[in-house]
């Protein structure tokens, strides 16, 4: 490995012992731009990778809030302003009792990469807080989302820093936190949030861009490799809204759903999640806050299997889409004994880095990365942005296109990034670089920042 490559990897592993996912991210990502360190030696003399592992800017702050029964909580909100050497900071909220800082640098490192792919200028962000939405009222959630937005406010707007959704964070939250941030600037601000809803300036097709995207991006891969989606079965994680928009996608494809999965277990439904009915079910499922996917199978009558993953189901394809570290090696390896193809990362890591290694290097197997086949939710909210700014609302069909397209473009450049370093057909390698050169590019011309 290029030697300046190893030592940023060094200074981060020693800096950052307490943030195990963060230096994860930046093991994974670092690696593969080795040769493109090789071949651009005046990065190091500017310390590029030293600056571009550093958050241009991070902060903490305190919310408080009151339940129900008019007792106080105090939480941590935080936002991280990764890279804003392309575009505003751009990239969503996280709310989950497990987010520390950790957790929102990886994301946010992840975001500059992700959002360097989609092509729309926009930098890395990412925020949230170690509030847990489970068992919450919706009074509950506004409160909170309203403290929230109260400390952070000052320190985004639409040309600086536009937040939007993660997990614990769906159109609900954003609109509870954009009227917030609307009373108190007295501004509309070009919407400044992204995933809002349609009747104020939201952008049709956005909650279903993450899910759309990631199977717009596994076809690509399909058709390079002469295949076709159609009776093609899918094992996914999670059932929220990206995975509630890979269901409707592959359905109206011919392919089909077959694994969801939540914190209590799994559930395996041979006949696909892939009725409008069953589809829809999973707004209801997270809309209830209870964070169950038992009652999945308690509704449809399918089997459940409690405290266990579904990567030991035999599928055409699989689709981690839950959270991150999802897929670890002992699940990987059940993965390689099952001759799986096709391994589409879709949640932001959603694979351990000796579990991914230990991918890649099976014969005949894909491994698409996160970072590209998730780009169509930011891509989308991008395109949110643009219809803001307009003052104009383009139609579900302009803004699918625009996705599908941005989809093909991705996969494109990926492929031709890790073409021109000889390394094959690497998706994972080439989305790192063809993500980096953008933005080291920009940081290279902008100077010292
Ligand atoms: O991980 C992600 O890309 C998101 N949570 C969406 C970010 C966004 O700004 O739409």
């Amino acid at each position: 490995m290029n030697a300046y490559v190893e030592r940023v990897i060094e200074n981060v592993k020693a800096k950052h012992a307490s943030e195990p996912e963060f230096v994860q991210t930046i093991e994974e990502v670092l690696s593969s731009l080795s040769p493109v360190i090789d071949k651009h030696p005046e990065y190091e003399k500017v310390d590029l990778l030293g600056r571009i592992v550093e958050p241009e800017r991070m902060f903490t702050f305190r919310v408080v809030w009151m339940d129900d029964n008019g007792n106080y909580h105090t939480n941590t909100g935080y936002r991280c302003q990764f890279n804003g050497a392309i575009g505003p900071y751009k990239g969503g909220l996280r709310f989950q009792k497990n987010v520390y800082p950790g957790i929102i640098k990886f994301l946010g490192f992840e975001q500059i990469f992700k959002n360097a792919l989609t092509g729309l200028p926009i930098g890395g962000g990412k925020g949230g807080s170690d509030f847990d939405p489970t068992g919450k009222s919706d009074a509950e959630i506004m409160r909170f989302c309203q403290s929230f937005m109260t400390a952070l406010y000052r320190y985004i707007g639409p040309d600086v820093d536009v937040p939007a959704g993660d997990m614990g964070v769906g159109g609900r939250e954003i609109g509870f936190l954009f009227g917030q941030y609307r009373r108190l600037k007295g501004a509309w601000e070009n919407g400044v949030l992204t995933g809002k809803g349609q009747t104020y300036g939201g952008s049709v097709i956005r909650p279903e861009a993450t899910g759309y995207g990631a199977v717009y991006y596994l076809n690509e891969v399909l058709k390079h490799e002469h295949d076709d989606i159609k009776g093609k079965t899918i094992a996914c994680s999670g059932f929220g809204n990206v995975t509630w928009g890979i269901c409707k996608k592959a359905m109206q494809l011919g392919a089909k759903v077959v694994t969801l999965s939540g914190p209590d277990g799994y559930i395996y439904d041979p006949e696909g999640v892939a009725t409008e009915e069953k589809v829809n079910y999973l707004l209801e499922m997270r809309a209830s806050n209870r964070n169950r996917v038992q009652d999945y199978s308690d509704k449809f009558g399918c089997e459940f299997f409690p405290g266990e993953k579904p990567w030991g189901r035999k599928v055409d394809i699989i689709m981690p889409s839950a959270m991150q570290n999802d897929v670890r090696m002992e699940s990987a390896e059940k993965i390689a004994a099952n001759h799986i193809k096709y391994y589409i990362e879709v949640a932001n890591m959603p694979t351990t880095n000796d579990a991914l290694d230990f991918l890649r290097h099976q014969d005949g197997m894909i491994v698409a990365p996160s970072k590209a086949v998730n780009a169509g939710g930011v891509g989308v909210s991008a395109l949110e942005m643009a219809q803001n700014s307009e003052r104009l609302v383009w139609t579900a069909d302009e803004v699918d296109n625009q996705l599908h397209r941005m989809m093909e473009t991705i996969h494109r450049v990926s492929a031709e990034a890790a073409e021109e370093y000889g390394l094959g057909y690497d998706l994972v390698a080439g989305a790192n670089i063809a993500g980096f050169k953008k933005v080291a590019t920009a940081m290279y011309e902008q100077g010292a920042f």
